[in-house]
Order: structure tokens, then sequence, then C-alpha cells
């Protein structure tokens, strides 16, 4: 299969989230057929959802890949187990959560897997660090990371530096 770009959110609010993400960049670098690109910096932002939760890191990675996406996501499920990601509530507190942004401009809607992320456009901390590694990144049907920008406030996201 053709080798594609694929965006990969990924977030951290337990166990040293900073750390988690580090480690994070090195597996999604590891995985077969996927070579890692490029890297955002770290963000720091308040909990989405319930509030009774330590803030998040989040980051963003560009791989490219020729896994298809079906098999991209099993692969960041797995390395979601190895940093002893428990499901518990919706948007609960977590060591790592891996979500696939884009594959390549492809649309995919099943119940297993949504691309774009639903939530790509309204997130900062998913925008910003978006910008940092690509300001003219198209998003289906959406429109470019830029412009989505100017309606999305960096309200509560700050640059962690180093
Ligand atoms: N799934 C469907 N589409 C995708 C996709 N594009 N990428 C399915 C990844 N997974 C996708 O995910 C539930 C199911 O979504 C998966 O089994 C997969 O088949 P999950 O990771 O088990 O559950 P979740 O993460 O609790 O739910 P959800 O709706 O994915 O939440 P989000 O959108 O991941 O948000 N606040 C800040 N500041 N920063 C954050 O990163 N994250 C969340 C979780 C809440 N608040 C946050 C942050
Ligand atoms: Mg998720």
């Amino acid at each position: 299969m053709a080798e594609v770009d694929a965006w990969i959110g990924l977030g951290s609010n337990l166990d040293d989230p900073v750390s988690q993400l580090q480690r994070a960049f090195g597996e999604l670098d590891s995985l077969e057929h996927c070579c890692l690109q490029a890297s955002s910096s770290l963000y720091a932002s308040p909990p989405m959802g319930p509030a009774d939760q330590p803030d998040y890191v989040n980051a963003v990675a560009r791989l490219k890949t020729s896994l298809p996406a079906t098999d991209l996501l099993d692969a960041l499920q797995g390395i979601e187990q190895r940093h002893a990601r428990r499901r518990s509530r919706h948007w609960g507190p977590r060591t790592l959560d891996l979500d696939l942004l884009l594959y390549a401009q492809a649309v995919i809607d099943t119940p297993r897997l949504r691309v774009p992320h639903p939530g790509i456009a309204t997130r900062n901390f998913v925008l910003y660090p978006l910008a940092e590694v690509d300001r003219t990144l198209g998003i289906p049907g959406l429109g470019v990371v830029a412009q989505l920008l100017e309606h999305c406030p960096a309200t509560g996201l700050k640059k962690l530096e180093g």
C-alpha cells in the first residue's frame, strides 16, 4: 500500500504526563510500517469535561505510514494498553490517549473510527499544536488549520518550554 500522512493527537493527565508523551513519541516511531516525521511542542490545558481531574498535557505527531487506517487504530490502542490505560468514565482521566486526527485526506465514519476526529476543529489543545507543525494543513470538510484557529481561542492553553 502507498504511504500516507497520518496525524495523531496525544493526551495524558496521569502518572507524569510529560514522560508519558515523550515515551509515546518513541513508540509511534517504532510501530511497524510507521515513521515519526514531525511532532509539536507539549501544551498544558485544563480538562475538557469533568473538572475534578488533573490538567492535561497534549501534543500532536505526524506519521508516514503504509498501514490501513483501522490497523493504525489497532496499533495506537496497543500503545495505550502498554501505558496501563484503564478505560473508566467518558472524558475521565487517562495515562495516555491517542486519537487518530487525520488519515491522508480520508473521511471515515464507522462505529469504531471517525476521521477527521470529531473534536479536531473546536479543541484548542489539538488545533494549536497542529498549527505549530503545519498551518496550511487542510481538514476534509472543515477548512485549513490557520482559518480554524481564528474561531478557536487559546484560553487556558500553555506551551511547555523545553
Ligand atoms: N474512535 C472513533 N474515532 C476515533 C479516532 N479518530 N481516534 C473510537 C481514536 N479513537 C476513535 O475512545 C473511545 C472509542 O473511540 C475507541 O474505542 C475508538 O474505537 P476512548 O479513547 O476509549 O475513550 P475516550 O477517549 O474517553 O472518549 P473520546 O470521545 O475519544 O474522548 P476524547 O475525544 O479522546 O477526549 N481535556 C484536555 N484538556 N485534553 C484532552 O486531551 N481529552 C479528553 C478525551 C477529555 N478531556 C480532555 C482531553
Ligand atoms: Mg480518545
